[in-house]
């Protein structure tokens, strides 16, 4: 079933992808989607089975009288099916698991393009390298404030590296298209993965590790074009422009300049003192109450 990886696309369709986002953009994606597809038919199809017996034997079985049916104590041939049914159906499933994830973690000698992914409370900035480790240069840099959703622009048919390092806490690069998300620490541990995208287009990504106060506002958006476009977009960046005037350079003008699948919150950080000091109960005529008026 995985061979067929159209059919199993045709499947998941059918049953709005079982849950996930769509079958992905990016090649390792689309592979983690095949195994996920196959896995629940396969799921599906011992679940199936099992009530067909359940409800076979309640029925064909049921009491129809006071006489005591035979009593038997065990079958061999039954005992030994269902160990090893089990035992290789969870064989199967690791063989296919193991060759997946093997090739979604595998990192290639020479990524076309290297992101450093530095994660912050409450936001995100990312830095185009010339290369590999803490060593390499950033030749540009994109970085999200309370005002502005950070933009990550990256092309197609490259294989783009990762490599994420935190300020503060753990936090978490998830892009729910890209069908994965790693964390981000702080200190010396620089994870790193790659991606080969294959479909263009904006996508929302989110911090998936509860990291403080603002996590659920930590949005970033990506936006996948073609190599072309994101050469033009790389050299607006180096010369000096903002995101923004870099966007405009491959033709994103106006709002679109900005992110469109996702928008800045309000913190109400200031006007209502939401979780500050001032907004605390306390005895009246203390210093406390007056804060915010
Ligand atoms: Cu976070």
């Amino acid at each position: 079933m995985l061979l067929s990886g159209c059919s199993l696309e045709g499947v998941g369709n059918a049953f709005g992808h079982f849950g996930w986002p769509g079958k992905g953009i990016t090649l390792q994606a689309h592979k983690m989607y095949d195994l996920w597809i196959a896995s629940v038919i396969a799921a599906l199809i011992v679940g199936v089975f099992v009530w067909g017996l359940i409800f076979w034997c309640i029925i064909r079985y049921r009491k129809r009288g006071d006489e005591l049916p035979v009593q038997t104590r065990f079958n061999m041939p039954m005992e030994v099916l269902y160990t090893v049914t089990p035992v290789l159906i969870v064989a199967i499933l690791f063989y296919y698991t193991a060759i997946v994830q093997t090739d979604v973690d595998k990192l290639s000698k020479n990524p076309d393009q290297v992101v450093e992914v530095v994660a912050f409370k409450w936001n995100w900035q990312f830095n185009y390298r010339d290369g590999m480790g803490e060593e390499a240069n950033t030749v540009a840099s994109t970085v999200g404030s309370s005002d502005v959703i950070p933009i990550l622009v990256l092309p197609t048919n490259e294989k783009i590296r990762f490599e994420e390092t935190s300020k503060d806490v753990i936090h978490s690069f998830w892009v729910p298209e890209i069908l994965f998300k790693r964390d981000v620490f702080p200190g010396n541990v620089r994870n790193t993965f790659e991606i080969t995208l294959d479909k263009e287009g904006r996508y929302v990504g989110r911090c998936a590790e509860l990291c403080g106060t603002y996590h659920a506002f930590m949005n970033f958006e990506l936006v996948v074009v073609s190599p072309d476009r994101f050469n033009t977009f790389l050299e607006a960046k180096k010369s000096g422009s903002s995101t923004q005037e870099a966007m405009a350079a491959i033709g994103y003008t106006g709002d679109a300049a900005y992110a469109t699948t996702t928008e800045p919150f309000n913190t109400r950080r200031q006007k209502n003192g939401w979780n500050q000091n001032g907004a605390v109960a306390a005895p009246a005529g203390s210093a406390v109450t007056t804060a915010g008026k």
